[in-house]
């Protein structure tokens, strides 16, 4: 196969240089400093003016085998050049480079025919390049607060979901360190039947403590969440890493939150590229689960950053633990909370309402799951599942992520009660039942499910 490449601005030869070298065979037309810039087997080279000249289209004998890159930069004469190549061969493929500012929308789409404009050629490197930077100064500073503290705490939420367990093993790695010199920990355990199994699968010890515990460690980090999640004063951090919505209170040494990213496991893995560590299959396994959970497949509140990072490190993973992973039991009595939801639920509008009653500690997982399920109702484009857990009503609220901002809309609705908040398609509430009680005079069960209902039909509605 020949590539040609049809030259009029020789000051865009050396940004061709590379991709030149990788061919085996080239057609250079127009240029005068290519000999020394591609040591080629095979590299001819034509000179010609007139680039709207038919004659030297039919020189070069096109076929739709060949390739040709056509240099239109500074010229106005892009539509004659084209036209007299494809009145020879209209089967060749063509990309034609342009300046930025021709308007693309006058351009007839060819089915054979790419535009390419110049400064796309670097300026996606270029900004890539600083953002790595930004990266590998952030990841640096990291090490260097840590350096020299014998055990750095990885805090995470109290039940981790696998994006703060991929998060805290990212952490670790980038710091050098192993499971007894930065041990991962949460006040609680991992409950919900998916997460257990990813632990299992990729051996992560979570380390259960108590608020006193804290003082053994000289550098706390958390991952995937935030200080005043502990409703503590006391629980500091030296090190934040989220993207959940920032609190006002969070000042740390070290804090970088990323509200508009997917996974808190995104802005962990893009330190490690940065770095140019060396990712695990292990790890690599535990990041693409925790990107893929957080995002529901890549389907909600995702970013460019992302992707980019998921299909860096997807091909590191081992696809067939993700499988395992994905396709976890259900246990019998989980079996019969979930019935128990969908008898109750109602669709009022394009929202789904179930309310599960009391619900366990150990079982609150399946609030989340039923909400994600919900969705899938027919007409849903919200889901709001409660349940009343200890003494307090939680409720997970999901939508299909064109519709209003879940998390405005939840805290809206509830803040007043509680903390409530989130993402885009993707929000929670936790509240007092005996304040909400209190507050909006409630005293039969009934009542507070009209009540729920009402706060959040409001929200939304900016009422
Ligand atoms: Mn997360």
């Amino acid at each position: 196969m020949r590539t040609i490449l049809i030259l009029q601005n020789q000051d865009i030869v050396p940004l061709l240089r590379g991709y030149l070298q990788s061919l085996d065979h080239a057609v250079v037309v127009n240029n005068t400093s290519l000999p020394i810039l591609v040591q080629k087997k095979q590299v001819t080279i034509l000179n010609r003016k007139e680039l709207s000249d038919k004659i030297l289209y039919r020189e070069l004998a096109l076929t739709a085998e060949d390739r040709v890159i056509l240099d239109c930069t500074g010229t106005n004469d892009m539509r004659r050049h084209l036209e007299a190549l494809r009145s020879q061969c209209a089967a060749v493929p063509v990309l034609v480079l342009t300046d930025a500012d021709d308007a693309t929308a006058e351009r007839e789409r060819l089915d054979t025919v790419s535009f390419l404009p110049l400064s796309d050629l670097i300026s996606g490197n270029i900004s890539r390049c600083w953002v790595k930077i930004e990266n590998r100064k952030k990841a640096a500073a990291l090490q260097q607060l840590t350096a020299g503290h014998e055990h750095v705490l990885i805090l995470t939420q109290h039940d981790p979901d696998p994006d703060a367990l991929a998060s805290a093993l990212a952490l670790r790695t980038l710091l050098g360190r192993t499971s007894t010199t930065a041990p991962i920990a949460a006040f609680g355990e991992v409950t919900r039947n998916e997460n257990q199994v990813m632990m299992q699968l990729l051996d992560i010890q979570l380390l259960k403590i108590t608020a006193p515990d804290l003082e053994k460690y000289s550098r706390i980090a958390m991952v995937d969440v935030q200080p005043f999640y502990f409703g503590d004063p006391e629980i500091r951090a030296d090190i934040i890493i989220d993207h959940h919505p920032r609190m006002e209170t969070c000042d740390a040494p070290f804090c970088d939150i990323r509200v508009h990213y997917g996974a808190t496991s995104t802005i962990l893995a893009e330190y490690l590229i940065a770095q140019d560590l060396k990712i695990s299959q292990r790890l690599a396994t535990a990041l693409v689960y925790g990107i893929k959970t957080d995002t529901l497949f890549l389907g909600r509140d995702i970013n460019p950053a992302d992707i980019e990072v998921f299909t860096h490190i997807y091909p590191l993973a081992n696809r067939h633990m993700i499988l395992q992973m994905e396709h976890p039991r259900l246990k019998p009595e989980e079996i019969s909370l979930f019935v128990k939801a969908l008898k109750s639920q109602r669709l009022i509008g394009t929202v789904v309402f179930a309310n599960l009653g009391r619900v366990e500690k150990e079982r609150e997982d399946i609030i989340p799951r039923l909400a994600d399920f919900c969705l899938q109702i027919d007409d849903a484009q919200w889901s709001v599942v409660s349940g009343i857990v200890e003494k307090q009503i939680v409720l997970c609220v999901r939508n299909v992520g064109y519709v209003e901002h879940a998390g405005e809309v939840t805290r809206h609705a509830f803040g007043k009660y509680g903390s409530a908040g989130g993402h885009r398609s993707m929000a929670r509430a936790v509240v007092s039942l005996a304040e909400l009680k209190k507050q909006l005079k409630i005293s039969r069960k009934e009542e507070l499910d009209k009540n729920l209902i009402n706060l959040f039909l409001n929200a939304r509605d900016g009422n």
